[in-house]
């Protein structure tokens, strides 16, 4: 809503806790949280979430609570004696959240859809709970464009598929665009954590974030295909030459929704697959494993004293 148009330079309170822009929340006798099975008026948001430093959001629910037992491992987390680690919404049959620590592990799905409902829940449960100063990673899969399959991608910028770095959104049968912009700052102190020794590549550089994963990215092998190789093969060596490195399907909608928010964040995704060489030969399950550990270095050994301290 555009009723806080005063608010956006300041876009968080002096403490660091989030601003929200939309005046309607604090009128509200009670917010749902329908998608994540939380409500201000049914849980103390502040005393489940108020410890919150990283909130770390990748694809499938399945890698979200892999990654939440490995980041337990990385920070020492203990859970109570006789508890085990349990999915927050489980009851809202859409997506997965796990807490440890000051860790929250979530799914956001597949798209800029699916991306954007959780984040507008995620930025309100923020609010709700009170987190200061809250640091968002998305961890994901992506194509690669000339990079070698098994590339670590910190991006510093998201485009669309006409190369705009704008979320645009239908709202009230206008287009409302909104800049994406990623923490750069952020993105310099996750790539420093590379070692020499790290036996894959860690790059900087452009992701182009598409509406589908066939068409959009270019692939022959979708249901439908209008095109042929050479176009295709003319359209990625294009985006290739305006220094795009990899291809994903939800960064446009994190960059432009935390950064309207106030929050700072980055986009790590691991490549599986190099689109200048094939659109089907994916290497997925060695590169999984790489993906669960990627954020954990960033949370495990850039902020260790940080966790243990607040
Ligand atoms: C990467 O992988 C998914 C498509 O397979 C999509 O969520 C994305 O961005």
């Amino acid at each position: 809503c555009d009723n806080s148009k005063d608010s956006k330079t300041d876009v968080r309170y002096e403490d660091g806790t989030v601003r929200l822009r939309n005046s309607n929340i604090e009128l509200m006798d009670q917010d749902i949280l329908y998608h994540l099975a939380l409500g201000s008026g049914s849980h103390d948001l502040v005393e489940m979430f108020g410890d919150v430093k990283f909130v770390c959001l990748g694809g499938t629910p399945k890698r979200m609570e892999q990654f939440a037992h490995y980041i337990m491992g990385e920070i020492g987390h203990k859970l109570p004696t006789g508890t085990t680690l349990q999915d927050i919404s489980q009851f809202s049959y859409r997506y997965s959240m796990y807490k440890v620590g000051p860790v929250l592990s979530i799914s956001h799905g597949m798209g800029l859809p699916s991306m954007g409902i959780l984040l507008h829940e995620v930025i309100k449960l923020m609010y709700h709970a009170k987190v200061k100063d809250p640091v968002f990673l998305r961890i994901g899969t992506s194509g690669g464009i000339g990079i070698e399959p098994g590339t670590v991608v910190i991006s510093e910028q998201t485009v669309d598929g006409l190369l705009r770095p704008y979320y645009e959104l239908a709202v009230l049968g206008k287009i409302v665009q909104r800049p994406a912009v990623l923490d750069k700052k952020l993105m310099r102190e996750l790539k420093a954590l590379h070692h020499a020794e790290d036996p894959y590549e860690t790059v900087t550089g452009k992701t182009m974030c598409t509406t589908d994963f066939y068409e959009g990215q270019g692939r022959l092998d979708g249901a439908f295909c209008d095109f042929n190789e050479n176009e295709k093969m003319e359209y990625l060596e294009k985006i290739q030459s305006a220094n795009v490195i990899n291809m994903e399907m939800e960064s446009l909608a994190f960059a432009a929704l935390t950064h309207s928010a106030g929050i700072r964040s980055a986009v790590i995704c691991v490549t599986i697959v190099d689109r200048l060489k094939g659109d089907q030969n994916y290497r997925s399950t060695i590169f999984m494993e790489l993906l669960i550990r990627l954020p954990g270095m960033k949370i495990s050994m850039g902020s260790k004293e940080k966790i243990r301290s607040g």
